[in-house]
């Protein structure tokens, strides 16, 4: 079910780190490589029509996100220090996560 996981960094748009997500049976990326203290734009691309994945949950900077079918919902985000910051469907079965990396400033 877990198949290979996919890393991706972040670009930078006019000072944010942005970038967008695939949700289609999980999210691709499910891993994003971000700089730590700044930030960062997520564009969750709902594909899947499937209930499970029409929430996005950001629970460390408490955010929940309603996806709409076949469009782009943003979501900005600070993750102010370096870490893990994992994000979810709404019942915690798909998952992928921010890597706030410190950004050597
Ligand atoms: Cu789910």
């Amino acid at each position: 079910m877990f198949s290979k996981t996919k890393s991706q960094k972040a670009q930078v748009k006019q000072g944010i780190q942005e970038l967008d997500i695939v949700v289609d049976g999980g999210y691709t990326p499910d891993r994003i490589k971000v700089s730590a203290g700044e930030p960062v734009k997520l564009n969750f691309f709902r594909k899947d029509p499937s209930s499970c994945l029409e929430q996005v949950l950001l629970p460390d900077f408490n955010k929940a996100l309603d996806l709409s079918l076949n469009q782009i919902t943003s979501v900005e985000i600070v993750p102010e220090k370096p870490g893990e910051y994992t994000f979810t469907c709404g019942m915690n079965m798909y998952r992928g996560v921010v890597i706030a990396e410190d950004s050597g400033r």
